[in-house]
């Protein structure tokens, strides 16, 4: 560890170099002979850390029902996307999965190692990370698993909402350092072509990346809306993998190994591998892209409509290749479009809010929503995706419980009595 202490401050001072400061002010505190007072701020009482109004009580939910066994031991809560306002989810309502029990690490010992197929092996600490050019981006995650069939098959209740049948997305500001910093001091020798990323939980675990992604946008983040990475969400530090199926982003990230393939850790292979009927029940173990989706959050799956009349339509769509281009809304069960708005930001790879103004005449309708994105890939309806994926009759979707990344078009029915149902499959 002494040579990579040694090796981290030389990193530190031409980093700074880099960034275009004078090398002398920074100084790590090792080399300094005593510490100089500082001020400890650690701010009490009511008012430090706001709370919402007694009256909002939207919160997460548990994903599948008690009793069903999904080989994750802890939190799997979803997001009540249909509570969120504008693009951005509060951290405390950010959807979780995690597979086993959540560390409790303590920032001041916290270490990243990175190492593999490098030239100069290197750990950091947070207060390394933070010294270091960070950048902030709005991105969501969306595990590989949401929307899955199989959760509409274990909710099959009238009321299903968005939250139970979608909530497994989020999206947030992100705040940290590129990848490709931390790869510029470390070097990447020829042949480091995947990661392997673990995280300190019980399970530590492990997930591969191929390093071109690597080297284009992830990020290693300390940031979340404006503060801290929530326990939840990988405290103190986390990979952040844009557009990709969310079990790329390892949380509580502690190690990065540079190898010359792609491991297929457990993580990988036990949960997040797929048989598909059009792969000849063949599993695909590599998935990496979500693709383009739109869901209509108001009005949605159990509530209820005061009476006829206005009401905006809104919902938010998304896609793991860049930018929605496109939402279309249909309020006659899809024989008819019309374009929504696009309200903006509009942010590469976010949560996109869009809306329409509708008029209830108080007859039987189904609402749905179709994205586009910047390739041109247009959200499919469910009988398209059946035919592209083989996947036949309704049993088939509902037992396959591993039909990852999918996207097919949401479709809510508000009947005559101003109940709002989950009508995907009718
Ligand atoms: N260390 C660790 N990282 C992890 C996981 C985990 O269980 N442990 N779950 C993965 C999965 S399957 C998903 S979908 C995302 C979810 O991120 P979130 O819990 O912050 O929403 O984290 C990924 N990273
Ligand atoms: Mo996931």
């Amino acid at each position: 560890m002494g040579s990579n202490r040694t090796g981290r401050r030389r990193f530190l001072e031409r980093g700074v170099a880099m960034a275009g400061l004078a090398v002398g002010a920074v100084r790590t505190a090792s080399s300094q002979e005593s510490a100089p007072e500082t001020r400890e701020v650690n701010p009490k009482g009511p008012y430090a850390y706001g709370e919402r109004s007694r009256f909002v009580t939207s919160g997460r939910t548990n994903d599948y029902p008690k009793g069903v066994f999904q080989g994750m031991f802890g939190p799997r809560q979803n997001a009540p996307l249909q509570d969120v306002a504008g693009i951005i989810t509060p951290a405390p309502l950010h959807f979780v999965r995690s597979h086993s029990t959540l560390p409790d690490t303590d920032p001041q010992k916290y270490r990243l190692l990175i190492h593999g197929l490098v030239d100069r092996p290197l750990d950091f600490s947070l207060e390394d990370l933070k010294r270091l050019p960070s950048e902030s981006r709005i991105h969501f995650l969306e595990c590989q698993g949401n929307s899955s069939p199989g959760h509409h098959a274990h909710r099959k209740s009238d009321f299903a909402t968005v939250q139970d049948l979608h909530g497994g997305t989020s999206c947030s500001e992100w705040t940290g350092v590129p990848l490709s910093v931390l790869f510029k001091e470390t070097g990447l020798k020829k042949g480091g072509t995947w990661l392997v990323s673990e995280g300190a939980d019980a399970g530590r675990y492990t997930y591969t990346l191929p390093i071109a992604k690597a080297l284009d946008d992830v990020m290693v983040v300390y940031g979340q809306n404006g503060e801290a990475l929530r326990p939840d969400q990988g405290y103190p530090v986390r990979l952040l993998v844009p557009g990709w199926e969310g079990p790329y982003s390892v949380k509580w990230l502690r190690q990065i190994k540079v190898v010359d393939q792609p491991y297929m850790a457990w993580d990988e292979a036990i949960q997040h591998s797929i048989s598909r009927p059009d792969l000849g029940d063949k599993s695909r173990w590599y998935h990496f892209e979500m693709p383009v989706k739109s869901l209509i959050t108001r009005p949605s799956g159990g509530q209820t409509l005061p009476g006829r009349g206005f009401y905006e339509i809104s919902g938010l769509a998304w896609s793991g290749a860049g930018v929605v281009r496109r939402v279309e809304v249909s309020t006659d069960g899809g024989r008819t479009w019309k374009d929504a708005k696009i309200q903006g930001p509009v942010h590469r790879k976010a949560h996109t809010r869009f809306t329409l103004p509708w008029s209830w005449d108080g007859s039987e309708v189904v609402l749905l929503s179709r994205a586009t994105d910047e390739r041109s890939e247009v959200q499919p309806s469910l009988d398209e995706l059946s035919k592209r994926w083989g996947f036949s009759t309704k049993e088939t979707w509902e037992t396959a419980d591993h039909a990852f990344h999918f996207n097919a078009t949401q479709r809510w029915r508000v009947m005559g009595d101003r109940s709002i149902h989950d009508a995907m499959w009718s």
